[in-house]
């Protein structure tokens, strides 16, 4: 099964705006079978689309089930730039190594790579991230924003504060932030960003923000290791949410906080962020590469590193750490 000529072939589709296209043509050009063809459309139709086959005319897409393609998130968005272009997979590997590959390129700043669906979904230090099919939201946002290589780290803590708003605005469940990259519910993870820089050396040149949130999950579409940490928007509030929209709401809140963030530097957003932490306070082990220390979280620095008072009193910054509340 080849995603890309499949991934095409929706979007011709899709483009047609309920319009025939022909599967002849679209064979030719591809170098198919017709027959090729209307596997793809058999399994379009397994998927929950609806698509009437027109004699001498070719393929109509009637109905599609709620998708995250260009044309749903564009119904709602806001934004000036972010997501205004739109790479949509209908599967793919990770939408992260993709969202490299189209920085490298020199896509747009605000060029979105979405995917239905990941097979190889990944977190950091490259654990694996699960990614199923139609249920979340698995997205890589290429941003150019001014900010110096080392100003990059806490965007990560941006689009965070973002990700709540956008939670709390179309699901009205209220998330918590976790430091520095995880968005709970209930004490189980909804939302994993990972922050990736392509940089020079006095100057960002791409932010890859690859943001995995857990949106229509049953308890059941989880897998065994994950059934006591994750949890779904809708696990959370009872209801189904619509991923498009809640996509133009994430990416209006992060367009909007990167020019605060651009304009008035940390300050505003790290004021942001302390509301919407449950980490103050709090009895913390932080597990780094290479050691782990224990302490009290006083909280979060100008330049976004935790800070924890430790046991002999004194202050340590930390970069990046996996984070447990002991209390
Ligand atoms: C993260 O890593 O939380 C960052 C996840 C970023 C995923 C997005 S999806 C779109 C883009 N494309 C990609 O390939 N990646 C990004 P980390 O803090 O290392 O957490 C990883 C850990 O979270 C795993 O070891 C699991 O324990 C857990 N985990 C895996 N899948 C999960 C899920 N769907 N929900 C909740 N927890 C999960």
């Amino acid at each position: 099964m080849n995603t890309n000529i499949k991934s095409e072939l929706l979007k011709r589709l899709f483009e047609a705006k309920g319009n025939p296209i022909s599967g002849q043509e679209f064979a030719d050009e591809f170098g198919l079978s017709r027959t090729a063809i209307w596997k793809y459309i058999r399994e379009f139709e397994e998927e929950g689309y609806e698509i009437a086959s027109i004699r001498k005319k070719g393929y109509v897409l009637i109905a599609s089930p709620d998708l995250v393609n260009a044309a749903n998130i564009k119904k709602y968005l806001q934004t000036a730039a972010y997501g205004r272009k739109i790479d949509y997979h209908v599967s793919c590997g990770s939408t992260q190594i993709l969202a490299h590959d189209a920085a490298q390129a020199g896509v747009p700043d605000g060029t979105l790579v979405v995917s239905e669906e990941q097979t190889a979904g990944k977190g950091r230090l490259s654990r694996p991230w699960d990614s199923a099919a139609q249920k979340g939201i698995w997205m890589s946002l290429i941003i150019r924003p001014s900010l110096m290589p080392q100003q990059a780290p806490q965007m990560t803590l941006v689009a965070a504060v973002a990700i709540v708003r956008a939670i709390e605005n179309i699901a009205g469940i209220e998330a918590t932030i976790k430091w520095p990259n995880d968005i709970l519910i209930n004490n189980r993870k909804v939302t994993g960003i990972l922050t990736e820089l392509q940089s020079e050396p006095d100057r960002v040149k791409a932010i890859i923000l690859g943001i995995g949130m857990n949106v229509n999950q049953d308890e059941d579409d989880f897998p065994l290791e994950l059934k006591e940490i994750a949890t779904s928007l809708k696990i959370a509030g009872g209801k189904h949410i619509d991923r498009a929209k809640l996509i133009a709401e994430i990416l209006f809140f992060i367009e909007s906080y990167t020019k605060m963030y651009e304009k008035h530097g940390f300050g505003p957003i790290k004021l942001l962020w302390e509301g919407y932490s449950n980490i103050a306070g709090k009895r913390i082990q932080a597990v780094m590469l290479n050691e782990t220390v224990e302490g009290t979280a006083l909280g979060i620095s100008e330049e976004g590193l935790l800070e924890l008072q430790l046991d002999d009193g004194t202050v340590r910054g930390i970069y990046s750490a996996d984070v447990f509340i002991k209390d």
